[in-house]
């Protein structure tokens, strides 16, 4: 019965014939116009999920840092965690399953499963502030209704909002309210707590220049001011009011593009960050009195933010384990800073925030970031009462207080997944705790020059990497040609590997000068471009 609702629904959901997609590092994300089935779809698989594990399951429509006219969807699981990566065999199977086999995929995966259809389902929703993604929600919705299951519709939300809010619901509300507004109201109370205990905080300390990336993330944080009151004050910049989401702005931008957005106003010294489409990511960056500009990425996130942890572990003396976890394109130099000057274990994943956070939760507390502003630190259940039982004690004057500290840092990092507002709120935290500038944050470490690239190719698959990524088995003889390539230069280094979110090959070098990592970075091209089916015009060199 269910299943002829099922198709009588897919049918004004209906794929069109021979379109294929896969689920990549993060969902489904292609051109808008070719998601409207796989909404639907995932509508279906969100509920199944929810009979499979008796938990609230989320769905977000967003195609986070790519153009405007993309778009894409993310299912979340019990914990707020990325969807288990057995059920993504089954999200691209349902993806792409012709309308006449609709029925038998849904059919084997419930077999497969053992799902008890009588079993209650719920799913939330959320969606960004692209044009498409009220109709493609609504798609979800149909998904979720032809399976005559309950949800609710947050609308406009972040995606690590929908995260937390999955958690909370799961979780009978331990994890916070189960509202936009009781995360507003958690983190928010957790950063005036925290920020209290810094002295002497000056005025610098105050302002921050935040690029919103035209996106959803500058719409929240302008709903958070009201909780956050004077303790923190932000001027937002591209609020979604004229420029277009993700265009010249936001977190990937900067980082790729290694320059600040556009319609920012930034004077020397200034701190200015930029949060991603969906606000999962979050890069710093600052411009010199020579008007330099300096960037600092997940990897400097990730070395402030686990010193500052790591500090107070020495006063709270409990035994507890901390270990950074990082993928290839963590800059070397922050790799040999944590491993050499912090003494602080560090692990190297795939990429992908769901590799990393896997790895991450191994430890007691585990602080994992990507490069490019993804991440977040993951307190073990251990760790988490050890350190709130410490707060409570009549402990010394001085473990007690780094108790606290420990314990709003807690509250307040998204556990779930990254999260550019919780994560900017623990950065501005933490610099006015140390009274650092952003400067002298950038000077912790030296960040070796770097250079990423895109390769167009007929198949990005031909290329098979090995060793967290960071080494290719397939074609033959390209790993051989990339290792001569990169004894040309010092401190050098590079990778290749096929991007799971565009359909291109990433290419990554670093080197002692960036006129070096910008000509290996272009060696490397030219290597993947003619040893594995470049197509169009030949990479040129970088000027
Ligand atoms: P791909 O396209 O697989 O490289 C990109 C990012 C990931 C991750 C995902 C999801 C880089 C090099 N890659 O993945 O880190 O954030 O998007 O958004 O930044
Ligand atoms: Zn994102």
């Amino acid at each position: 019965m269910y299943l002829e609702a099922v198709l009588k629904s897919s049918s004004r959901h209906a794929k069109p014939a021979g379109l294929i997609l896969q689920y990549g590092t993060a969902g489904f994300r292609t051109k808008a116009e070719d998601l409207d089935h796989v909404m639907y779809r995932m509508g279906l698989l969100a509920v199944l999920r929810s009979k499979k594990t008796q938990s609230a399951i989320g769905v977000v429509v967003t195609a986070s840092h790519n153009p405007e006219e993309d778009n894409g969807v993310k299912l979340v699981d019990p914990m707020g965690e990325m969807l288990a990566q057995a059920w993504e065999v089954y999200a691209t199977l349902l993806a792409n399953a012709e309308e006449h086999e609709l029925q038998s995929v849904v059919t084997d995966i419930i077999q497969q499963e053992s799902i008890n259809m009588q079993e209650e389902a719920f799913v939330a929703i959320g969606r960004d502030t692209r044009p498409s993604s009220e109709t493609l929600s609504q798609a979800v919705i149909d998904g979720v209704t032809a399976l005559e299951a309950t949800y609710h519709d947050h609308g406009l939300v972040t995606t690590p909002q929908l995260h937390y809010i999955i958690c909370c619901r799961n979780t009978g509300g331990r994890y916070g309210e189960t509202t936009v507004v009781g995360y507003y109201k958690k983190l928010s109370r957790a950063f005036k707590e925290l920020s209290k205990q810094a002295h002497g905080c000056s005025d610098d300390h105050k302002c921050l220049n935040v690029d919103g990336a035209n996106g959803i993330g500058a719409l929240k944080l302008r709903e958070m001011e009201q909780y956050l009151q004077s303790a923190l004050s932000v001027r937002l910049y591209n609020d979604g009011s004229k420029g277009k989401l993700n265009e010249v702005c936001g977190a990937d931008y900067v980082k790729v593009q290694q320059k600040p957005p556009e319609g920012i106003e930034m004077e020397a010294g200034e701190r200015c960050c930029s949060f991603d489409g969906d606000a999962d990511r979050i890069v710093y960056y600052y411009n010199d009195c020579a008007g330099r500009f300096h960037l600092l990425d997940g990897d400097k996130i990730a070395t402030l933010i686990s010193t500052f942890i790591k500090e107070l572990l020495v006063k709270v003396n409990l035994n507890l384990q901390m270990a950074v976890v990082q993928t290839a394109y963590a800059n070397g130099s922050s790799t040999r800073y944590l491993e050499e000057t912090m003494k602080v274990p560090v692990y190297c994943t795939k990429t992908g925030v769901k590799h990393l956070h896997h790895k991450a939760q191994e430890f007691d507390i585990g602080v994992y970031f990507e490069a490019n502003g993804h991440g977040t630190v993951l307190f073990s259940k251990t760790a988490d009462e050890q350190i709130r039982q410490l707060a409570r004690e009549e402990a010394s004057d001085e473990r007690r207080k780094a108790a606290q500290m420990l314990q709003n840092t807690i509250d307040l990092i998204n556990q779930t997944v990254g999260d550019a507002i919780s994560d900017m709120l623990v950065i501005e935290a933490i610099l006015s705790l140390k009274g650092l500038t952003v400067q002298q944050w950038d000077a912790i470490y030296t960040d070796l020059p770097n250079r990423q690239l895109k390769v167009k190719v007929a198949d990005r698959k031909v290329i098979e990497t090995t060793d967290a990524e960071r080494r290719t088995v397939k074609p033959p003889g390209l790993q051989e040609k990339i290792d001569g390539l990169v004894k040309k230069y010092s401190q050098s280094r590079a990778f290749v590997r096929p991007s799971g979110t565009e359909d291109v090959v990433r290419v990554y070098a670093e080197a002692d000068t960036q006129e070096n990592a910008d000509a290996l970075a272009h060696d490397v091209s030219l290597a993947v471009f003619h040893m594995a089916g470049g197509v169009g015009d030949e990479p040129k060199p970088l000027k």
